[in-house]
């Protein structure tokens, strides 16, 4: 009954929201190519400044709640559809920001909207477990169709969590427990280990460390703060490890114009990495694990090549430290590989992968010699949301269907391309176009006109975010084609041109 209503109620919004928009939005040039995309809007349409006055209003009430200063606006996510985001004003935007690059293929996807109305699925909505010790019946072969359909190559086991910070701090704790279990000989802890432990002193709360890059970012829970270094206000007033932070190679772009220099500069950080590992096994908290983004995102999309990666591996390997690659942010396609890593071109990428975002729920997969022997030892309440599985199984679905990774590349091409036009038509405001797939970024001459240049766009019906100290970022979702680039080019190359 619930669920037949469920789906009218689903059949009428998608009736209704089925409609195009006005054709000719004001800022669309002619020029851009449209094609037809099932129950999508035409074009971006804009109403009132964002934030408009029904977002003010709402601002100024849960104020009186809670911290409201990082709010944009808010949004009406049962008008939003495809690439589009529709604000509580009325204002519909080209998202190319996703909710933090975490929409995988774009709101209200009717494949997802289904699974939530199939009373199968109910009860894995309505009764959520608490999975580490009473799973639903169905997990097992959730897990197999969804994410290990897309397990890193040389990783079978995976863990989910709650979101990505969460999935790397328990991505650290397996690598210092794998760590301690081979350095014990794979012997029972000392009685010595475990009544030190108890209180935050070693031998049982070992001094190891975990090696992190400049600029990078793994979340902002304690452990994985204290691997975080993009900006310092993550960071303020917080207790934290001294564990050793490796430079992150500083590139110059395009890649392949300056070949000579960059290779030098990731020359440089590896031989740092390794300085680094030697000098804090001689301080006593010798290196358990390597933590590092294939794109360091928050930190301003820097890149690295693949020659880096694969170095760095090895140096992993010949230290006897674990590699944990954080695809949190790269992770889920926006590449053009399901896998940024998949890029470095090597069959043993890693040790742990860990992931969020774009896969729904968080967690991260494993080589089988990290598994923790012992049980509750990486353990919390919930180890992720089954219900997010299902929808990440329809994602993976729709992903293969529509061939989205090939689309990626395709509008990536595009994007990247128009980014290049753009700078060399702009060199005094743009410079460092950069990208993979559509995870693309491009630098403004300083953070100020960056943010300025941010609040126009939207104004002009394009939501884009900021990394770094000046870039700003692209990080729109799988079904963004190459039609949804050229709306964004025509719009940016606009204001651009007014741009005083
Ligand atoms: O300001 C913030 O807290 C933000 S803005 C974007 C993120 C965090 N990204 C989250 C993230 C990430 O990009 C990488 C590479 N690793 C870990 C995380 C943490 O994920 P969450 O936010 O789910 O805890």
């Amino acid at each position: 009954m619930a669920s037949t209503l469920l789906s009218r109620q689903l059949a009428l919004s998608l009736q209704v929201n089925l409609r195009l928009a006005a054709p000719g939005c004001r800022y669309v040039s002619k020029a851009a190519h449209k094609t037809q995309v099932d129950f999508e809007y035409d074009g971006p349409s804009m109403k009132t400044q964002v934030p408009g006055p029904h977002s003010l209003e709402l601002t100024k009430r849960l104020g009186e709640i809670q911290n409201v200063a990082a709010i944009n606006f808010f949004c009406n996510y049962e008008e939003s559809r495809g690439n589009y985001l529709v604000d509580v004003d009325g204002n519909r935007m080209l998202d190319i920001y996703t909710q933090i690059s975490s929409i995988p293929i774009g709101y209200n996807h009717p494949a997802l909207q289904k699974i939530m109305t199939d009373p199968q699925n109910v009860s894995a909505f309505v009764n959520r477990p608490a999975l580490g010790i009473l799973p639903p019946k169905s997990f097992p072969d959730k897990l197999t169709e969804s994410l290990l359909s897309v397990a890193p190559s040389g990783m079978a086991r995976v863990q989910t969590m709650a979101c990505g910070s969460c999935s790397n701090e328990n991505a650290f704790k397996t690598m210092f427990i794998w760590y301690r279990n081979k350095e014990r000989g794979h012997s029972t802890p000392s009685d010595d280990d475990i009544t030190s432990c108890m209180i935050n002193k070693s031998p049982g709360c070992p001094d190891l460390s975990i090696l992190s890059f400049m600029g990078g970012f793994h979340g902002r829970t304690m452990g994985s703060l204290a691997t975080t270094h993009s900006k310092a206000i993550h960071k303020l007033d917080v207790p934290s490890f001294d564990w050793p932070i490796a430079p992150f190679p500083m590139l110059q772009y395009p890649l392949e114009e300056f070949v000579r220099e960059n290779t030098q500069e990731e020359a440089r950080c590896l031989e740092e990495v390794e300085d680094l590992i030697v000098k804090w096994r001689q301080k006593g908290m010798p290196v358990a694990g390597i933590v590092i983004e294939p794109i360091q995102a928050e930190g301003g999309d820097n890149h690295a090549s693949p020659a880096f990666f694969k170095s760095l591996r090895n140096i992993a390997r010949k230290h006897s430290c674990a590699f944990h690659v954080d695809e949190v942010q790269t992770g889920g396609g926006a590449t053009g590989k399901f896998w940024a890593h998949e890029h470095w071109g090597t069959d043993d990428p890693a040790d742990i992968v860990s992931f969020s975002k774009k896969l729904l729920t968080g967690g991260f997969f494993y080589k089988p010699e990290l598994q923790a022997e012992k049980p509750y030892r990486i353990f919390n309440t919930w180890m992720g949301d089954p219900s997010k599985n299902l929808l990440l199984a329809e994602v993976l679905n729709v992903i293969r269907r529509e061939n989205l990774l090939a689309e990626v590349t395709r509008s990536g091409k595009a994007l990247l391309q128009g980014l290049h036009e753009l700078q060399a038509k702009y060199p005094g405001l743009l410079s460092r176009a950069r990208g993979q797939g559509t995870f693309c970024a491009i630098d403004v001459c300083n953070g100020d006109t960056r943010d300025k240049l941010i609040l126009t766009t939207r104004n002009m019906g394009v939501y884009l975010g900021g990394c770094g100290d000046q870039s700003i970022r692209f990080r729109p979702s799988l079904v963004f084609k190459e039609h949804h680039v050229h709306i964004f080019l025509n719009i940016f190359n606009d204001i651009l041109a007014q741009h005083k």
